[in-house]
């Protein structure tokens, strides 16, 4: 049976899946991206420096990543000499994201998939978080109910935490995390300027000139921030993991990994990063070449050419184009199916033995949970590597702070060159990100992005090859084919985003 789920909740944008369900099992699985945006196309003829500002607006959620990805891009364009406290100061701002948006995902996108909100029928009148709880909830809805619905529930059928106390805590968790998430965002906007939407992040560093009373809120917002990873939400994603261990097993890629490496350590590009770069693919980590990227669109609603590299990108619409059913482009590396994000990230990392603390989370968490490393390809596998990731970025964003030298510049001086070309990568949330500009006669001449969700949520490739979420739903066996709780679990666990893959 063919069964259209969609729009699916709970994640940025319009996304739905198509199954191909027989005897309980997923057969085919597409992944359609359902809304045409053309960023790279109203881009072209700008000031370049309107880019990283422009590039944020293609997203709410990640914004921060866009107009780092284009600061790179362009000071590999420029040759900019960085100064160390410009790169801290972005490093500050993309870093506190990253921990808002982990939060984000698994309380408000996730953690429901697994929670059981009829469990707050038990509470009892003397429990005021919860009674705060429904009257939020209530004031948010309109709703005077004794048990709040929205956005809880309806939800789909099919087996959920059955501990009371497991699923109170978490639900409590839910309402927390929102404050804590405003938290990390405070701390962004302090040298971002805002959230979203950052106006000091530039090529070169940040027009915000921060004094000790900045760095002292920051630090305490990201300590804040930092408890929690702790004392809530790496516990809720083991408790999730404690009653549902099958979900180790479940939603497997095939293909690839690929990260571009987060939060460098040095004011220049190639410094070594927090989160090493690189691709895994057959069992072997190779250094990203980003010539071996090609967008394939035989399954895209465009009628340019397919299969271009990054630097050739071409962008023309083709709503009716027979055969089509995304809006998503279909990048491969050398031809293979990547999948990028939290899993990639900690795996291309801890195949590297780049990251001390990484290595020592991941053995510590695969031998309670035991598995194998193998296993983060998974649904449960990238929950644990965004928490794993969330613990050693607050970590670091700490130290950070303490490298900020408030004597020295924040920005580098330049002036825009009449031509150039360059490309800047780095990890957004939910994977990796490139930017590539060049410029002419001090305008964009050409503009393109190559988005975490575009790999992630991608098509079929011109070779037919399911893209890295396609290809994790096939194969899963769903209890009742009408809801496929199962496969909604496995979308989730990618975290899509649609308004950033249709750029
Ligand atoms: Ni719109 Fe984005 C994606 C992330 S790219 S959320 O995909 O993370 O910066």
């Amino acid at each position: 049976m063919k069964v259209d789920i969609g729009p699916v909740t709970r994640l940025e944008g319009h996304l739905s899946i198509h199954t191909t369900v027989e005897n309980n099992v997923i057969t085919e699985a597409k992944s359609v991206g359902e809304m045409f945006r053309g960023f790279e196309v109203f881009l072209r003829g700008r000031d370049p420096l309107d880019a990283q500002q422009i590039t944020q607006r293609i997203c709410g959620v990640c914004p921060y990543a866009h107009a780092i990805a284009s600061s790179y891009a362009q000071e590999n364009a420029y040759h900019l000499n960085v100064p160390p406290n410009g790169r801290i100061l972005h490093n500050l701002i993309q870093g506190a994201n990253h921990l808002y948006d982990y939060l984000l995902h698994f309380y408000q996108l996730s953690a429901l998939d697994f929670v059981d909100v009829t469990a707050i029928l038990e509470y009892k009148e003397s429990d005021s978080d919860l009674i705060a709880l429904r009257d939020w909830v209530n004031a948010e809805t309109g709703s005077k109910s004794r048990f709040p619905a929205a956005p809880f529930l309806p939800r789909l059928s099919g087996r959920y935490i059955s501990d009371t106390q497991t699923n109170i805590l978490a639900l409590k968790h839910y309402i927390e995390s929102l404050e804590i998430q405003k938290k990390a965002n405070k701390a962004s906007a302090i040298f971002g300027g805002k959230f979203p939407h950052a106006t000091a992040i530039f090529p070169g560093g940040c027009t915000q000139e921060p004094n000790i009373d900045h760095i002292a809120s920051y630090r305490s917002l990201i300590s804040e921030v930092h408890d929690f990873i702790h004392k809530k939400y790496l516990p809720d994603i083991l408790a999730v993991a404690g009653q549902f261990p099958e979900y180790w097993h479940i939603g497997q890629s095939r293909g690839g990994f690929l990260s571009y490496g987060l939060l460098p350590f040095g004011p220049e590009l190639d410094s070594k990063r927090l989160f090493a770069p690189g691709v895994l693919l057959d069992n072997t980590i190779r250094p990203v070449d980003f010539d071996a990227i090609r967008e394939d669109i035989k399954y895209s609603k465009y009628s340019s050419p397919s299969g271009l590299t990054v630097k050739e990108g071409e962008l023309t619409p083709s709503t009716h184009k027979p055969g089509a059913y995304s809006w998503v482009k279909a990048p491969r590396y050398q031809g293979k199916v990547m999948e990028v994000g939290p899993a990639a990230r900690i795996l291309v990392d801890y195949r590297q033995n780049n990251n001390p603390k990484i290595k020592q989370l991941v053995d510590k968490f695969v031998g309670i949970a035991g598995i194998t490393v193998d296993n983060l390809n998974s649904v449960l596998g990238r929950h644990l590597c965004r928490a794993i990731s969330a613990v050693v970025i607050a970590d670091f964003l700490l130290e950070e702070t303490e490298r900020i030298d408030l004597q020295a510049p924040f920005m580098a001086e330049y002036d825009l060159p009449e031509s150039g070309e360059g490309f800047g990568a780095t990890e957004a949330s939910r994977g990796a990100l490139l930017h590539y500009i060049k410029i002419k006669g001090y305008k964009i001449e050409k503009y393109e992005c190559v988005v975490p969700t575009t790999w992630n949520c991608s098509p079929k490739d011109d070779r037919d090859q399911p893209g890295a979420l396609e290809s994790a739903l096939v194969g899963t066996r769903v209890e009742n084919p009408e809801e496929q709780i199962e496969a909604n679990r496995i979308v989730h666990s990618f975290d899509p985003c649609l308004a950033c893959a249709v750029h």
